[in-house]
């Protein structure tokens, strides 16, 4: 059961605060948890504007949360739709191990190893300063990478991302790190990863 005394392992990192729940969702539920995502969640391939041209992004995605909000990036903007009942009973779930009062989440569902996220922050403004974001992954396991945007004498990092597992970050992190989640040809099995995100008031 999810509850305050759950273990995790803070990953030590300088300017940075990650905070990693390897068993937030056991095994078996989280087979039938992703599979009830893939069936019910109607996933889009939306295009994004990169160096002025038109491209899908690899993956599919969708936006949910709180009526009314909205989520832009790369000249994008995805209007949210409502809580699936699931993804709400997860956020509730996180509540008992991060107060923070997520109005949000962004799907990402990564077909195989050819789907990817490229570098970014999540750093958006509408998310303040120091945001939390609370990641929870589905499906295979995959690698997630670091890297300092400050200072390249700070080595890379990467962490596998277990299905069940919650990564949090939080503090400064997004200000001074980018991450990514690069291709791996050899998965051959979907990824599905929640992040769940607090939208600050205009
Ligand atoms: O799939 C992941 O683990 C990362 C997703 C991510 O960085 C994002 O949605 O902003
Ligand atoms: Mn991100």
């Amino acid at each position: 059961m999810a509850g305050a005394l759950m273990d995790f392992e803070r990953i030590v990192l300088a300017d940075a605060e990650l905070l990693l729940y390897r068993d937030f969702v056991a095994a078996d539920e989280q087979q039938r948890l992703l599979q009830r995502l893939l069936d019910e969640v109607s996933w889009r391939q939306d295009l994004i504007r990169l160096f002025g041209r038109d491209c899908r992004i690899p993956r599919l995605q969708q936006f949910q949360g709180d009526p009314g909000l909205g989520y832009r990036y790369s000249g994008l903007r995805l209007e949210a739709t409502p809580w699936h009942p699931l993804i709400a009973s997860l956020r509730q779930r996180i509540a008992a191990i991060e107060p923070t009062a997520f109005n949000c989440v962004l799907l990402n569902l990564y077909r195989d190893g050819d789907d990817s996220m490229g570098w970014h922050s999540d750093d958006e403004p509408e998310l303040g300063l120091n945001p939390v974001i609370a990641s929870l992954s589905l499906g295979a396991a995959r690698d997630f990478v670091l890297r300092h945007r400050q200072n390249p004498e700070q080595p890379r990092v990467s962490l596998r991302l277990e299905p069940g597992s919650l990564l949090l970050m939080r503090g400064p992190t997004q200000h001074h790190w980018q991450h990514a989640l690069p291709r791996r040809r050899r998965v051959q099995e979907p990824r599905a990863n929640l992040t769940f995100r607090r939208i600050l008031d205009e």
